[in-house]
């Protein structure tokens, strides 16, 4: 097991900028896909990622278009950082036309096959299974690529993890597992109901490398992905990135997440991603100006997918069957 590397002197400014943006995004879409399912536009489930933006943009960040992501419940923030477009995905949370699904999947089911996003997923873990199904479906075809596939703490007690462990580790796939350990399993403390040392021993038992780092710093997720997505491009086989991190809402937009500590909560709302990128840009010479212009912009393009999404048509019932199954045309 590595520990986690030093934030590098070469992580420019403008690197940073651009991962502050997509994490801005993906908070504000948070802010407003949990407004707009109390305000009743959203029907079933958000699962907001808010306080997790790091992961998804850190790693994404060393992605290109033809590599793929495959996400789980909690999956705006996935997709968000792999390029989909904040409009369609606002579209597709209030069932409308012109969604990534036609407005036929919802929060759950997120999926833009063509800028390599496989998926949300709404059973735990079987965005993992999938994840190591096209890295070796890309390693059979001799085609180019890395798939990460993104997960929680909780899917470390599910079988098909290991199944999913084993078989790419067999196939020296090229994919990365990145598990985002927010604490939380629903409503338990995950290490309550873990036997044993730190799940992360259980994957080094695979014979698959491992590296443990905080999730909340964006640079140093950036630094750690690179260096194992660089090693998984390689050809060297699946590696395995354990990131801390907490989420700031309850399970669901609905829950309260009274369980929890409010001590606890309050702390890790001060161990805010966004805030150490906004800190460290403001050491290296960027303006307080410019960051608050960027939050505007971040607002107003979520604003904007909200009013799109609400003055976009319901799908046509005569369409009830179509957008809900990929044949393998586009991807
Ligand atoms: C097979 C299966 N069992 C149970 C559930 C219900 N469920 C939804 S999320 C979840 C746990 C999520 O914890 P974690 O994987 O840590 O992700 P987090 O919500 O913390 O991001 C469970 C048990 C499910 N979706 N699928
Ligand atoms: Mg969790």
């Amino acid at each position: 097991m590595r520990n986690q590397p030093m934030v590098s002197a070469d992580q420019t400014t403008d690197t940073v900028l651009k991962m502050l943006l997509t994490m801005r995004l993906i908070r504000d879409f948070e802010e407003a896909a949990g407004k707009a399912l109390q305000d009743g536009h959203v029907r079933g489930s958000v699962h907001q990622y808010t306080g997790q933006e790091a992961i998804a943009t850190g790693v994404c960040h060393h992605l290109h278009q033809h590599d793929f992501v495959s996400s789980h419940h909690r999956g705006h923030g996935h997709a968000i950082a792999k390029g989909v477009s904040v409009a369609k995905m606002m579209r597709e949370l209030f069932g409308r036309q012109g969604g990534t699904s036609n407005g036929k999947g919802g929060s759950m089911h997120i999926a833009d096959f063509s800028l390599g996003m496989l998926g949300a997923n709404g059973v735990v873990p079987d965005g993992v299974t999938i994840a190591v199904g096209a890295a070796q479906a890309l390693k059979m075809q001799g085609r180019p690529g890395v798939v990460v596939a993104f997960f929680g703490d909780g899917a470390m007690n599910r079988g098909p993890l290991f199944e999913a462990f084993n078989w790419a580790k067999l196939f020296d796939l090229p994919v990365l597992f990145v598990c985002e350990d927010n604490g939380y399993s629903v409503t338990l403390q995950t290490r309550s109901v873990t036997a044993g040392p730190p799940a992360i021993e259980r994957v080094q038992a695979f014979g698959i490398p491992t590296m443990s780092i905080n999730g909340n710093n964006v640079q140093t997720v950036e630094k750690a992905a690179g260096e194992l997505i660089e090693r998984v491009r390689a050809g060297s086989g699946p590696c395995f990135l354990h990131a801390t991190t907490y989420r700031w809402y309850g399970h669901l937009a609905h829950d309260k997440g009274l369980y929890r500590n409010p001590a606890e909560v309050a702390q890790a709302r001060k161990d805010d991603c966004l805030l150490h990128a906004e800190n460290w840009l403001q050491s290296q010479g960027v303006s307080a100006h410019h960051l608050s212009q960027l939050r505007d912009e971040s607002l107003a393009q979520v604003a904007a997918a909200v009013t799109e999404a609400l003055d976009s048509p319901w799908p046509d019932p005569a369409s009830a069957f179509t957008d809900v199954q990929d044949l393998g045309n586009s991807a």
